[in-house]
């Protein structure tokens, strides 16, 4: 994968992007190499995904504006498609993916922050949607994340008038969980990759869908939805020891993912 680094460390895998002459731009390979790089997590092993960028100054800075400058209306919207068919992936991506957002989070880049479960951010980062200012809509899910994620207002604003916003505004509006300096960022990642890592995996991957899933509808189906994987979650060895651990005041040596 010539533009994605994957690297393991536990149940923990570290997927970055690595084009940072672009700024980690996203052209079609760009994309193609994070889709391989997400078809080649092994599920049996990994636990929690963290997604970020190489450099010191950008996480994506956006869908590669050169390329784009020469679409007709049909590459466009296969751009489009293409783009939105991974980000949705990663949204629905089994196990939890968090954003370790290091810089410029534009355009493509904070939609492709959005699709992930959990942002973090370095105080350098930069959130925005300039899209307008170039002549087009957001493209890969920004008018439907940014909305969902921070409210229509805020979302409206940050888009209709191309308004950046910086890493304590992404804070306080919802948009990261925690804004660290750039050397705790990566730290910061892998300690709440590996909390999460620690967990029932089968119990975390249907809290997620049952979380996305339950978004889409509403509460009545959503609670159905909740029932149906919680009561999945009985069917595990990992219920078993984890409650009979309880029962017996001493933690679980481990979680087995069966
Ligand atoms: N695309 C291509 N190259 C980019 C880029 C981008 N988005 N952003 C930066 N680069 C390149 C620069 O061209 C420059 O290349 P060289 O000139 O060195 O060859 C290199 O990265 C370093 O950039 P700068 O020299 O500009 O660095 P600065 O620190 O001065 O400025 C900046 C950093 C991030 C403020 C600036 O580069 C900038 O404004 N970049 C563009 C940010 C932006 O507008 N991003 C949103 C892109 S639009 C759709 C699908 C998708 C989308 C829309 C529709 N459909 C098909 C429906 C998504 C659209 C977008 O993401």
């Amino acid at each position: 994968m010539g533009f994605v680094d994957y690297e393991v460390d536990g149940h923990v895998a570290v997927i970055t992007i690595n084009r940072p002459k672009a700024l980690n731009a996203l052209n079609e390979d760009v994309l193609k190499d994070i889709e391989a790089a997400f078809d080649a997590v092994d599920l049996s092993e990994i636990r929690a995904i963290i997604l970020t960028g190489a450099g010191e100054k950008s996480f994506v800075a956006g869908a590669d504006i050169a390329a784009m400058s020469v679409m007709t209306k049909e590459q466009g919207e296969h751009f489009g498609k293409f783009g939105n068919d991974i980000f949705r992936k990663i949204e629905t991506f089994p196990v939890p993916v968090i954003a370790a957002v290091n810089g410029f989070a534009l355009g493509g880049g904070n939609e492709l922050a959005m699709s992930c479960d959990i942002r973090i951010c370095s105080d350098n980062a930069l959130f925005g949607q300039p899209e307008v200012g170039l002549g087009i809509t957001p493209g890969f899910g920004g008018t439907q994340r940014l909305a969902r994620l921070i409210g229509p207002g805020k979302a409206k604003e940050m888009v209709f008038a191309s308004r950046n916003i910086k890493a304590d505004e992404a804070y306080r509006v919802g948009l990261v969980n925690a804004v660290y300096t750039q050397e705790e960022l990566m730290p910061a990642a892998k300690k709440l990759a590996g909390a999460i890592a620690k967990m029932a995996p089968i119990a975390v991957r249907n809290s997620k869908k049952a979380m996305n899933d339950g978004l889409q509808t509403d509460m009545d189906q959503a609670i159905v939805i909740e029932e149906k994987l919680f009561g999945g979650c009985f069917e595990t060895e990992d219920q078993k020891n984890g409650m009979q651990a309880f029962l017996e005041k001493r933690k679980v040596e481990q979680f087995n993912n069966r």
